[in-house]
């Protein structure tokens, strides 16, 4: 009898002798030994909808800011968060099962442990970015979901955040809490309209630049321009750089969030005058960050730590002018990345609570949920705003007292509708600090004025095994290699406000050491003697 599943598996065999893990970003590696990844990741994908009673599952193919020959692929819950844990576990060992008689028994036996029935309807909706690799592994991917009997919907070019609302939206249609249409022209309805509204009338100063990373992102961004209010009618003046898609071999060079923040410097082919507002998105537009350069030409760069300082701080000033401090509390949520004077602005200036997490999206995410309004944002631009069901009713129940308070909830309403839900949006983040700059009348350098970053450094250590190096209290200090951390606390004692840890990254084979003090030489000095300690324990 003929097996589809096996046969799909044979005609894009696994090559051998490699190792594949989903990470905290889904697979992804260089895009010619994805083939086999992606039909397999279409087997699971419809396994998982079936699980889930033949919800909506989302497949987004792409490498985000990693260089032009890389690809990836992550599998997207139906509320539109990251793919639960159990279940990527079950995606790296059907990745790495090497024969195809392997992959349709170990199909069966996903099935049978996790008692799916097959007979069960299973929808999967797929979307890619830009490179140039997406349409064969799109070609992998949908032979794995057609031996899997799955329906699925392809809505071709989409970014990372749009492909997530969809899978929310596909999911909720019909429901109470839909989410809204899914389709493309509902993305923009949705998030043009919640601009507009909250604005509620203030006009955003000067222009802003951004930066697309030659990705879809600029495509996209385009489009979302044509449903935001045009400068006549009080809107904001989007000039868009870096959107050439037709030259997939320019993605994320000299350009995008990535490039900005590493190398702390605007694209070269930034235009952009003395105090011009500018942001640059990642290849898959779910990062953003913004900066400017000064008067003096020198570059200020305004991160997540950045935004989620300046959203949290609004959102804060709208609960409490609505008249619903006392049954909504925020909450921000960070990484170990986070910026020491962002930490302690949050915690002494605005009085909010902060959370801690490992790095990666879905820990801030989950912890974020927590909270009745969580905000959350990784210092590399990855971030949006939770708000829990209890206080998603709060704010539509709540009855104006006065003038005041009306329009400080009409404004919280519309922000509510402004921020991706289902995952950090670098589209619309960017226009919820736009939002939050109008209503401020802020510039760019009153927004910087809130704090002063302590100066920081950021290094890559090559070690033998980086998986030897095992953290604690989200990543902060060292279990593993023993007698490291004490050694690494010896360090930190000699410098001025210093703070520094070590772990092992989740996406390169390497050890990333940060390191942050009073002075640019301090922090600099502290970065090195730790990554000499991380080289020493790491070379045996
Ligand atoms: C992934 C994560 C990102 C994290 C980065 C850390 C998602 C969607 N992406 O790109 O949040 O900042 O990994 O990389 O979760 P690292 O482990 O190599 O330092
Ligand atoms: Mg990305």
């Amino acid at each position: 009898m003929a097996d589809p599943i096996a046969e799909a598996a044979q005609k894009h065999p696994a090559p051998e002798g490699l190792t594949y893990t989903y990470g905290t970003a889904g697979f992804r590696t260089k895009a010619d030994v994805l083939d086999s990844v992606l039909t397999r990741v279409g087997l699971i994908a419809a396994l998982r909808s079936r699980a889930l009673k033949g919800q909506w599952i989302g497949v987004m193919i792409t490498a985000s800011h990693n260089p032009p020959g890389d690809n990836g692929v992550k599998l997207v819950e139906p509320l539109g968060n990251m793919l639960q844990e159990e279940w990527e576990v079950l995606s790296t060992t059907m990745a790495n099962k090497a024969t195809p008689e392997d992959v349709s028994q170990y199909y069966r036996d996903i099935a049978k442990t996790h008692r799916i029935d097959l007979a069960t309807p299973a929808r999967v909706v797929v979307a890619r970015d830009t490179r140039a690799s997406g349409a064969r592994l799109l070609g992998c991917l949908v032979d794995g979901l057609k031996a899997a009997g799955a329906d699925y919907k392809d809505f071709g070019f989409l970014t990372t955040p749009q492909l997530h609302y969809m899978v929310r939206c596909l999911n909720t249609e019909g429901t109470p809490n839909a989410y809204g249409s899914p389709t493309e022209k509902g993305y923009y309805e949705k998030f043009g309209a919640a601009f507009k509204n909250a604005l509620k009338g203030k006009k955003p100063s000067g222009g802003l630049t951004v930066d697309c990373a030659n990705g879809v992102g600029g495509p996209k961004l385009t489009e979302l321009i044509k449903y935001l209010p045009s400068e006549d009618e009080g809107g904001l003046k989007i000039t868009v750089i870096n959107d050439n898609v037709i030259k997939p071999d320019s993605l994320n060079v000299e350009c995008g969030a990535d490039y900005v923040k590493t190398n702390q410097r605007a694209p070269p082919s930034s235009k952009a005058g003395p105090n011009d507002r500018c942001c640059s998105l990642d290849g898959d537009a779910d990062r953003v960050v913004y900066y400017f350069k000064d008067d003096s030409n020198v570059f200020h760069l305004l991160d997540g730590d950045r935004i989620a300082t300046l959203v949290a701080s609004f959102l804060g000033d709208l609960i409490r002018q609505s008249g619903l401090a006392e049954q909504i509390t925020i909450g921000v949520v960070q990484t170990a990345y986070a910026n020491g004077a962002a930490t302690k602005y949050v915690e002494q200036t605005l009085k909010l609570k902060v959370d801690c997490t490992p790095t990666g999206v879905k820990y801030l995410h989950h912890a974020a949920e927590k909270l009745d309004i969580g905000v959350y944002f990784e210092a590399n631009g990855h971030g949006t705003v939770i708000f829990s069901h209890e206080t998603l009713e709060a704010i539509a129940r709540h009855e104006a007292r006065n003038p005041g308070q009306k329009e400080a909830l009409d404004i919280l309403r519309a922000t509510v509708e402004l921020i991706n839900q289902a995952v950090g949006d670098a589209l619309s983040d960017m226009l919820l600090v736009e939002v939050v700059l109008a209503h401020k009348n802020w510039t760019v350098q009153n927004w910087l004025s809130t704090y002063d970053d302590l100066p920081n450094r950021l290094l890559k250590v090559t070690v033998s095994d980086r998986n030897r190096f095992q953290t604690t209290d989200a990543e902060r200090r060292l279990v593993k290699p023993e007698g490291i951390q004490k050694l690494i606390d010896q360090e930190v004692q000699k410098v001025r406000q210093g703070r520094a840890f070590a772990r092992a990254s989740g996406t390169e084979d390497a050890v990333r050491v940060y390191a942050e003090a009073a002075t640019r030489a301090e922090a600099d000095d502290l970065a090195r003697r730790v990554a000499d300690l991380v080289k020493a324990a790491g070379t045996v």
